[in-house]
Formats: C-alpha cells, structure tokens, sequence
C-alpha cells in the first residue's frame, strides 16, 4: 500500500473495460477502470468512492492492485478534498480490515446494556424487529419511533422511518456539534453555514479562528484552503486557551482564558464601531439595528474585557485594526463544533455580528454564497403524514431548534418524560450514542426503557451492547450509497461504488433498509429492482448517469457567477427584516437578548482545571480508534497539562492519571503531557479514546474518555444545543 503509483508506469489503459456499463435484462452492471503495469504484470483497479471515515465525505479513488487493498486518494475534481485525503481518510482500508469488526446480525438474549447476544440470520432479525414495529404502530403510533442517524446510509433508514410515519429523524451532530452555529447564523443572515462551510478560506487576508483547531481538526477542505491562505501571507489570528497547530501559523496567538470569548468578541465589535472602522456602506445598506447594536456594546470596551479574559486591551484594538484593514477578505471563522458554555448561539451570533461589521458575508474572502444542489426522489408513493413530529418531544422549549434535537428524543423516552409525544422505539445508524451524547445517565435511563433499539453499525460500539437487534454493515469500500451532493462554488456529485466484496455477513444500508422495509409491508417505497437503477435514475435526472459517474466519479454540475454580492446590488437576506439582523427581531420575539451579552461562567475552584477537548488529527471521534493502521499512529489519548501545574503536582511526562470530576466521576487512567501550550486553568484531551466495549480489542479501555466526565451539560436556551465544556477536573496520581 505504500508504493505511490507513477504515471509512466500506466502501459495500457484497458479501454474494453474502462468504465464500460452494460443493461442486460433489466440490471446493470458496472466494470470499473482496469489499468495494466505490464512492466510488473500487475492489474490496478481504480473504483470511485467517498470517504467516510469522518463525514465529511471527501471523494476519491479506490486503488486495487491484483483485487487487493493497495491505496486509497482524493479526487482531484472534488472541492471537499483538492485531490488530497486526510490521514484517516488514506487509511480507509482499516476500517475494512479490522477483525473486530461485526460479522453477522445479532439479537439481544440478555439484560439490556449486559451484551449477551445470539447470532442471527438477516431474516430472523427482519422478522424481529418488523414484528416490533408492527406492534409500536398498533400501540403508541408510529411516531414514537425516532432514528438517530451520523453517515451515509442514513438516508435510506429515513425513507424507512418516513414511508413507516414518523418524521422524528435526528442527526445528534446538530445538537452536539454545529446546531448554535447553524442558528445564530439564520438568526443573523437568514442561512446557516452548513456542510462543507461556505467560508471563502483561500480568498481570506484574514482568518479569526476562535477555538476551530483547523490542522488538528482535519477536515480536509478547510485545511487545504486554510494552508493556502497561509501561503498567500494571510493574517491569522487564533483566540484558543491551548497553543493549537493552527496558532503556531499564527501572527496573533490570543491564549484566552475559556468560556470569555463572547466578552472578547463584544470587544472587538465595541473597538471596530466606536473607532469606526466598519464597513459603512455594507453596514448601510444591508444591515439592520447598528444603533441599537452600538447603545448595547458601549461598555464592552477592551479595559472591560481584560480582566475577563486575560487578553491586554492593546491586543484587542490592534487585531480589531488588522481585521479592518482587510476587510471584506477577513473571516471571522464560524467555528464547526460550537457547543461549548450553553450561551453558544449568542456567542457565535457575536461572531456573525463582527462580520456583518466587517462586510465580509457574500464577499470574496468571507462567506460566498454556495450553489446547492438536491437530487430527484426514486417515485416512490406520498409518505403518510405523522400526527405528531419531533417538536412535541421538548414542550415548547427550544422553540427557535430548525432540526430535530437528540437531547429532547431522549428527554421524551425517559419514564419521567412529560411530552405530548414520548418515544417507545430508536433506530441508531452510525451514532455511538453512549459515547456522543452527554448526560449518560438520561441516555441509559431512556435506553433501558425502549421497546425497541436497533443499532445498525459497523463495529460492536458501546451503543451496540445495548441493542436488541444488532445490524452489521459492511464498510463504505463495500457498498454503494446515495449520490453524495453537497453546497460549494460548484455543485458536484460524487459516486461511491463498492471496490471490495462484503466481509462476512455484512451487508449495505440500502439493502438492510429496503429488505426491512418489504418485511414491513412498505416496499412500495422501494420500488427500485437494484441499486444501480436508483442510482442511474436519480443521475440521469441530473444530466448525468452512472456509467459516467463510475467512470469519473465526481461530476461539476453548474457553475454559478453569483458567489458574492455584487457592488451596490439590492440583496434580500432570509431574515425576517430582509436584512442582516444585528439587533435580532426574532430572538427578541422570544425572549431572549436581541443583542449578546456576556454572561459570566463558572470557574474551576482549587486543584480543579476546566476539562476542554478537541481532535487527533489521525482519528475522527471514536469511530477510528480501533482502526489498525491509525491505532499504530497514535494508539491512545494524552492529558495536555500546564508546566506549572505539573509541578504542583509533580506529574511527569509519560506518567499515568486518572481524572476526577467535580460530581466524583474518576475517568480511566490517561498519560499526562506535561506542556507550555495550554493555560494552567484548564486541561485538554482529545475526544474518542477510553472504549469501554470489549470486543474492540485495539481500543478498549485505551486512554479516558472525555464524555464520561462531561457529566454537567449546559444546554442551550435558545436551540438546545448541549454545552460540554463546564466540567472540572482534579488529578487522582
Ligand atoms: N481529525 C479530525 N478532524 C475532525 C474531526 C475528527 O473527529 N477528527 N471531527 C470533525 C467534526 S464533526 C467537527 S465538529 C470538527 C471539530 O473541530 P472544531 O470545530 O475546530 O473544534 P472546536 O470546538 O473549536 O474545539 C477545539 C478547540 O477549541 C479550543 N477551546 C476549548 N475551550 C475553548 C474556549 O473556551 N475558547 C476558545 N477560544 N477555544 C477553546 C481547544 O483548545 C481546541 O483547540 O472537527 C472535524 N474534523
Ligand atoms: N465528549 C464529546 N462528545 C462529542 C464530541 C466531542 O468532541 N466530545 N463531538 C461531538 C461532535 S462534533 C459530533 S459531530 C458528534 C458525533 O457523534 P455521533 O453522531 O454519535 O457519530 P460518531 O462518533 O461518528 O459515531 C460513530 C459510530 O459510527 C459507526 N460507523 C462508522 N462507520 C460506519 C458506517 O459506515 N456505517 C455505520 N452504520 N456505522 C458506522 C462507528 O463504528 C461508531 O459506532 O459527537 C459529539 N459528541
Ligand atoms: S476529512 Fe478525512 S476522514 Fe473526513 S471524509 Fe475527508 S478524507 Fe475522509
Ligand atoms: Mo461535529
């Protein structure tokens, strides 16, 4: 796998089979592109994929040399990835690999949570769970069955859930990750940000990164596109309390004290408008409620904002003047995962509100506006319409949440639940709740009284010790899935085929749900007699086909002269006003602050450190850490503790800890990092170690793991959003 294939070396490109897609009798069949090296008498197959080792879904191609695993890389026509996969990512055949991995369908014989399992066949379990749902429907309704869903194959268990009748469908990555972002951004500009993020990083003079760990977190547009600024001699400013990757390519590395930063955005916004440095036509033009911006910033001067977040007022007007002078090419960077103090849609709103200042939405090096793309359904009949949907399951709270919140499924299946509509069963598709989602004592009380959890996944997660049915899918090198779409400067679609065969009894997304759903009585719903006619059909819809796509793999479908907003040009945003709403008329509505406020958070009290956390830049989340190619980079998490307060403790480098939280939870032991690059105050992990699940043998109980000490959630009162990071830690040496 590590030879890197030279283009000279392509003798012969079997033209025959290069791409070549036949219709016999009604099924399609593919032959994806052979290459020869006659020199070495070797036979490279290249398959068009995407990835999926994060979801990120970055396109590229699948290298087999001789029918064996050789190498995976990125897409060159692909705006995800410019060609250039992450380390995870070219490390793909892992997750095929791994011996861990689940062989067959398993249903549950033991207490729930004990993982005492018998092998079943794919129709026993069918049988199982169709049966199940047929019950729940006749009981409770369908629409107390939820799915949770982070990945791919997702979209067909949603056709499922919606030709069944529930439209409770949640992804836990909007209210444990990037829900506050999504709706401080609508709140101010009408959109959200979005997957892959609409930010014009490679036209920036200026980037602002507030804590987004960009080159730790690897998502691989945004690090190319960072890097290429940096080449460009961009201004770079990181607010971050640990000296990340990214701010040792800083100019201005702001080591701010956590949990202030809404008081150093406040300042800024307070320096940029009092010494006038905004965009005055912009803000004119196109902005509403400067005035009443300006009244509610007034006292959030750079001397206010020193003592609260260690950053010297000096800095503070300096920066604000760098992004200025750059502006509209400054990015104050909306951040990804931004669910941090439970006030995050307001302080990310701050964020929007600077560059509103700034001038930089729809202009080259801020925000462009992105081409989006949606394919045609398969037809398929209208799905039946639930009587009730997932916003009856918080009580009114969280009114202004645009998507379904994983908290509040859970809250609505807890014996205690007081909502209208109260959940009886999950499915969970590549979502390792047990390990995502904070609050594990609410989760387990809701697991424990389900009539019903699926879990389709391709490893035995913690979440899969809980199931009833255990459905195992074969890798993305395995299958087919949905055309990716995805918003860009372009609109591209990406085509993932299967290059290797099903280990085991694993199986594709598509096929579990359709079987599934013909057990179910809902076949009509999956009308298709193959995959590939779906996929042809939806392609062909969109000018395309799957004989072209298997051959190129990612397909440009427009471009659009319309990125940025034209000089002088009438724009109407999706606000409410029109407009962009820096005093917001809708959180007013509500009840909540039009503008932000700082609100002062709780501080770790003696010999305790606030427990932050971020990425490994070789593993995503938990789902790679069993991986054996990156289990050999980096098998285990470290504890990044300050110099001095090692001392104090007389930690060494190396040495082994276990954490203590403030509710008494004891993590399990983690090798310390002793490290000038983050604040004494706080201590820093990277998220996805300490697996509790024995049957990952690579990973288990390797390293601690930073959701069972998130035990305090600071929940969001505007969207729901599930704050992590006020919890503190004292070391047990
Ligand atoms: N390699 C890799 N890359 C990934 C992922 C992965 O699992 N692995 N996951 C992807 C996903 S889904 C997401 S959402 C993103 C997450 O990545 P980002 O959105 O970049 O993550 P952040 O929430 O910003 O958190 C990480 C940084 O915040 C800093 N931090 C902690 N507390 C504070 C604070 O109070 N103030 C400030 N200013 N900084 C603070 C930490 O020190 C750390 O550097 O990464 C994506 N990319
Ligand atoms: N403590 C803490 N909690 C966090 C975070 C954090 O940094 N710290 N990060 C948050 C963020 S940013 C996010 S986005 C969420 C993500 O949290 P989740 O939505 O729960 O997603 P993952 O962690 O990616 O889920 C991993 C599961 O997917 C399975 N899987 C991998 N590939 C496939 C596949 O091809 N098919 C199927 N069916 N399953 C597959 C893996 O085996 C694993 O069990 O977590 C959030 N929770
Ligand atoms: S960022 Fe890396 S892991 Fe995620 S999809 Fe792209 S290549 Fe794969
Ligand atoms: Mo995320």
């Amino acid at each position: 796998m590590s030879k890197k294939l030279n283009r000279r070396d392509f003798i012969k490109i079997g033209s025959a089979a290069a791409g070549a897609l036949a219709l016999t009798g009604g099924i399609v069949n593919y032959q994806t592109k052979k290459i020869t090296d006659e020199k070495k008498g070797d036979v490279i197959t290249k398959i068009p994929t995407y990835c999926e080792m994060c979801t990120f879904k970055c396109a590229g191609w699948v290298y087999l040399k001789n029918g064996e695993p050789w190498k995976i890389v990125g897409n060159e026509e692909d705006e995800h990835c410019y060609g250039r996969l992450c380390t995870k990512g070219s490390a793909g055949f892992g997750a095929y690999l791994d011996t861990d991995r689940l062989r067959n369908p398993l249903i549950r014989t033991g207490e729930r949570g004990k993982q005492v399992f018998r092998d079943a066949t794919w129709d026993e379990a069918f049988d199982y769970i169709a049966k199940k749902m047929s019950v729940i429907r006749d009981t409770f309704g369908p629409e107390t069955v939820a799915l949770f869903t982070h990945g791919s194959g997702g979209s067909f268990f949603k056709t499922l859930l919606n030709a069944y009748g529930s439209n409770s469908i949640t992804a836990p990555s909007y209210a444990n990750c990037r829900g506050p972002r999504e709706e401080a951004y609508i709140l101010t500009f009408g959109e959200a940000i979005d997957s892959p993020e609409r930010t014009d990083m490679k036209n920036s003079r200026c980037i602002v990164l507030i804590g987004s760990h960009i080159g730790e977190n690897t998502h691989s547009q945004q690090v190319n596109e960072f890097a290429q600024a940096i080449k460009k001699g961009a201004d770079i400013i990181v607010v971050d309390p640990r000296f990340s990757t990214a701010a040792s390519k800083a100019k201005y590395w702001l080591p701010i004290k956590p949990a202030t930063d809404t008081a150093l955005l406040l300042a800024w916004i307070n320096v940029i408008i009092e010494d006038e440095l905004y965009d005055r036509d912009y803000v004119k033009r196109y902005t509403t409620g400067f005035d009443e911006l300006k009244k509610a910033v007034q006292k959030y001067t750079p001397e206010w904002a020193y003592p609260v977040t260690t950053i010297r007022p000096e800095i503070i007007r300096e920066t604000a003047r760098i992004m200025a002078k750059n502006s509209p090419a400054t990015l104050v960077h909306p951040g990804r995962h931004s669910v941090w103090y439970g006030d995050d849609t307001q302080r990310v709103r701050a964020g929007a509100i600077l560059n509103a200042l700034l001038g930089s939405w729809g202009r080259k090096g801020g925000f462009f506006n992105p081409v989006k793309s949606e394919l045609a359904d398969f037809p398929h009949p209208k799905y039946p319409k639930p009587k009730m949907s997932w916003q009856e399951a918080t009580s009114g709270k969280y009114e202004l949440a645009s998507l379904a919140l994983s908290s509040g499924i859970c809250q609505a299946t807890i014996p205690s639940a007081t909502s209208s509509l109260k959940f009886k069963g999950w499915f969970v598709y590549g979502a390792n709740l047990l390990k995502t989602m904070p609050d594990t004592k609410m989760l387990i009380d809701a697991l424990q009284v389900l009539e019903l959890l699926v879990v389709v996944d391709t490893m035995p997660s913690e979440i899969t010790g809980y199931a009833d049915v255990v459905l195992p899918e074969c890798t993305y090198l395995e299958r087919y899935d949905d055309i990716r779409t995805s918003q860009g400067r372009k609109s591209q679609l990406a085509l993932r085929m299967p290059a290797l065969k099903p280990r085991y009894d694993s199986k594709p997304a598509w096929w579990i749900a359709r079987e599934l759903g013909v057990k179910m009585g809902l076949g009509d719903y999956f009308k298709w007699k193959t995959i590939e006619e779906y996929l042809d059909y939806k392609l062909k819809k969109a000018g395309s086909s799957l004989e072209e796509m298997a051959r190129i793999g990612v397909k440009t479908l427009e471009t659009d002269d319309s990125l940025y907003i034209k000089k002088g040009e009438n724009f109407k945003f999706g606000t409410d006003s029109g407009k962009i709403e820096l005093y917001s008329s809708t959180l007013k509505q509500y009840g909540y602050d039009p503008v932000p406020k700082f609100l002062k958070h709780d501080e770790p009290g003696k010999d305790y450190y606030r427990l932050i956390y971020g990425r490994s830049p070789s593993h995503s989340f938990g789902r790679t850490s069993n991986n054996p190619i990156l289990t050999q980079l980096v098998p285990e998490n470290e504890v990044w503790v300050n110099s001095s307060v090692a001392k104090s403790w007389g930690l060494s480098i190396g040495q082994y800890v276990a954490l203590e939280n403030q509710d008494g939870i004891v993590s399990n032991r983690i090798k310390v990092r002793v490290t000038e690059r983050i604040r004494p105050d706080c201590v820093y992990m990277v998220h996805g170690f300490g697996h509790t699940m024995k049957k990952m043998r690579r990973s288990y109980l390797k390293g601690a793991d930073d959701i069972e000490l998130i035990s305090r959630v600071m929940y969001d009162p505007i969207m729901g959003g599930a704050g992590m990071r006020g919890n503190f830690v004292t070391f047990r040496v």
